[in-house]
């Protein structure tokens, strides 16, 4: 042992013993000393996507599940850890745009630094089990439970209206929609009718929901997040009848609130909706803002932020319990792809409905009351659409009921007229899996002008997906690609073309933990050898995938279980997020109001005493520079810190200690130069304690 404390040769040296002699490899049923079979524990961190630089959020994430590993390992456990690369997706189809690359060989090379990135900090990883999700050995399992899910009718294949981005030609996700507008293109987005598929993660909601229970392992916080995107509710699908074209109808609609459904003053339907487009044919203003309406996006989110407008059509529907006449009108804020696509307008309880009635003069009629409160039409209060401690008034029988009470009194006198029912209803939808994308799975889908879509047959599996296209950003090379392109019908024989739509990436995510249990099985998904280690007993990430990734992956292991190849029913026993790293930023304001970033080593900067910062001057030009404060690293405001940086000089040890001295693990935390120079100290100090005593220990 030296006497001085070099990191880089102590840390070098004893990776290389670890390599030698591959000492995280893990083996199934391992034995103790006493020929006892020890406990096992799978470990797993969130495997990074490839973005060809390791963040210190990465390394903060590693080092925590490295920390468990080595604990348990020492406390006697046959602890597995894995680690892999979630390697299909935009981001290299949008490098690949930029540098004219192949997506392929950009991943590829990404992984390779990434890999070297990780070295140097000595994580416990088994690389035997390495997955890359964009590999066929990996990605056939997905086509291969695509088949199986379309046999069950998990999986179906539906035209729906999305965000179409017109200059990228492609279809967009909601959160890829900002202000009306695609996120890369900036081009405004319109509403399409685009055949895709879709996965029928609403079949498992009620389970979905009711299995958060079991997870007491999981953070509170994740718990409720999913609860509430699940969204369950119980309410009234009930009808409106009218009579067009000598035909008698029902304009369906759900509510939440059947106990406000005597102060109904309008109803308001989708732009999309047949009997818009019905009513359209007799008066072209409709039309008009039918058209109008077509732009905008889809999401949720831009529905409640967005100006509120609508059209009278001229046109009644029937009240279902007073047959008085209630107006119809065209409202841009009412989904076709949400509920019914139409809604009751109850103005006085509902502050959306409130506003669209104040806009156009519409009867605002107040038929919920609370004590010692007066109801003013003029402006919205939050209590006007409360449904605790409030009260039915104005409302003939139903006055006085409590919101249960009204409910279902509406629910049952709707039923015995024919009209309506109780209805329990989830806010999640089905899951879109098709991406009019390159870099992604290749859905096992043939295009028949003859048959229509076919299933490709489980022996053709893998569909390959080429390697060496460029795609340009005017939309998917596959198209364009003959050799994948053409085939043959497996139905018919005669000349169709493959599906080029590809897979969402959250799908390589629903099992890829799974897959590092059995990464080298040819014959199936996965073996016995996932028995021995899943369920998962201690999942370690980032809070941003609460909902999507986390949601997905039980809903992927439910289905699984449901094929017979999985024996249980939740993947994840224990979650625990981590919290982000944050780090002081830095910059100066430009003449114009927008604002100059500087990196750290850019600037001179002066501590007090006590280590605080006294005064922040650019080396360029000696002039002051302000602190932005401490914020989540970003490349936007310079503020990144570099592992390998840290690594050189001060060792990988240093890196990790301070990534778990540096707060509570959940926790954002934030790095500091002083920190990483006192941690390092620490780990000096514990040399010297450890060369002095070499003689004891
Ligand atoms: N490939 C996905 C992903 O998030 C995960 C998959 C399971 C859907 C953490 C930070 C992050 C996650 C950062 C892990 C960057 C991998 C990453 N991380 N801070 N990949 O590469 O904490 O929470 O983005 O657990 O700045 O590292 O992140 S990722």
């Amino acid at each position: 042992m030296r006497e001085t404390y070099d990191p880089a040769e102590v840390e070098s040296v004893q990776q290389a013993h670890w390599r030698a002699k591959d000492i995280y490899r893990a083996v199934e049923h391992a034995l103790d000393a006493n020929g006892n079979e020890k406990p096992k524990f799978y470990v797993c961190p969130m495997l990074p996507y490839p973005s060809g630089k390791l963040h210190m959020g990465h390394v903060r994430n590693y080092t925590l599940n490295d920390v468990l590993y080595r604990y348990l390992r020492m406390r006697g456990m046959n602890v597995m850890t894995p680690m892999g690369w979630d390697s299909f997706g935009l981001p290299a189809e949008n490098a690949a745009i930029a540098k004219k690359v192949a997506p392929a060989k950009w991943t590829y090379d990404n992984i390779a630094d990434m890999k070297a990135q990780m070295e140097p900090l000595g994580l416990a990883f088994d690389w035997s089990r390495e997955v890359t999700t964009c590999k066929p050995d990996y990605y056939r399992w997905n086509q291969w439970m695509f088949l199986k899910m379309l046999e069950k009718g998990v999986a179906y294949r539906k035209t729906q209206t999305v965000n179409w981005d017109p200059v990228d030609h492609t279809v967009l996700a909601n959160e890829q929609v900002i202000e009306g507008r695609g996120w890369r293109s900036g081009a405004i987005v319109e509403k399409r009718e685009i055949p895709g598929y879709y996965l029928g993660i609403t079949h498992y909601a009620e389970e979905l929901l009711k299995d958060l229970d079991q997870l007491q392992g999981w953070p509170e916080q994740v718990r409720r997040m999913q609860e509430h995107w699940i969204g369950k509710s119980y309410g009234v699908n009930l009808a409106f009848p009218y009579e067009l074209d000598g035909k008698k109808k029902e304009l369906r609609v759900y509510t939440t609130r059947p106990d406000t459904i005597m102060g109904v003053t309008f109803a308001a339907i989708a732009a999309e909706h047949p009997l818009a487009l019905r009513l359209a044919k007799d008066k072209p203003e409709l039309q008009a803002f039918i058209d109008e309406c077509r732009k905008g996006s889809v999401s949720e989110a831009d529905m409640a932020t967005m100006e509120k407008k609508g059209v009278p059509t001229g046109f009644c529907v029937k009240h279902p319990l007073t047959g008085a006449d209630v107006p119809v009108w065209i409202g841009n804020y009412v989904l076709m792809t949400y509920g019914e696509g139409a809604v009751m307008g109850v103005p006085a309880h509902d502050e959306r409905d409130f506003a669209f009635a104040l806009k156009y003069g519409l009867p605002i009629k107040q038929v919920i009351g609370k004590k010692g409160e007066v109801f003013d039409d003029k402006v919205w209060h939050e209590w006007y659409g409360e449904k605790e401690g409030t009260f039915c008034v104005n409302s003939g029988k139903y006055d006085g009921m409590d919101f249960e009470q009204a409910r279902d009194a509406v629910a049952k006198d709707l039923e015995a007229l024919g009209l309506g029912k109780l209805q329990v209803q989830y806010r999640l939808r089905d899951w879109s899996i098709s991406r009019q994308r390159y870099w992604g799975t290749p859905i096992p889908m043939i295009n028949c002008p003859h048959c229509g879509p076919v299933p490709v047959p489980e022996k053709d599996l893998p569909v390959i997906l080429p390697e060496d296209l460029i795609p340009d950003g005017s939309g998917n090379p596959l198209n364009q690609d003959e050799a994948f392109l053409n085939c043959k019908c497996p139905k018919c024989g005669r000349d169709a073309k493959r599906e080029t739509d590809t897979m969402d990436t959250f799908v390589d995510s629903s099992w890829y933990y799974m897959r590092y249990c059995s990464p080298d099985c040819e014959t199936s998904m996965v073996d016995e050898r996932n028995d021995y280690w899943m369920a998962m007993d201690q999942y370690i990430g980032g809070i941003e995938h609460a909902v999507l990734h986390l949601l997905y992956a039980r809903f992927w292991t439910k289905v699984m279980r449901d094929l017979g190849l999985v024996k249980f029913d939740e993947p994840f026993k224990r979650l625990f997020t981590q919290g982000m790293l944050t780090a002081e930023c830095f910059y100066r304001e430009l003449p114009d109001g927008r604002k100059r970033w500087f990196y750290p080593s850019e600037l001179d900067i002066v501590y007090d005493a006590k280590g605080r910062i006294e005064k922040i001057t650019a080396k360029e030009d000696g002039l002051p520079v302000k602190s932005g404060g401490i914020e989540k690293m970003s490349k936007s405001k310079n503020n990144v810190v570099e592992p390998s940086a840290i690594i050189g000089k001060f060792g990988a040890d240093t890196a990790r200690a301070f990534v778990m001295f540096a707060g509570p693990p959940d926790q954002s935390a934030a790095w500091s130069n002083s920190g990483a120079e006192g941690t390092f100290r620490f780990m000096r100090r514990l040399w010297n304690f450890g060369f002095t005593h070499q003689d004891v220990i």
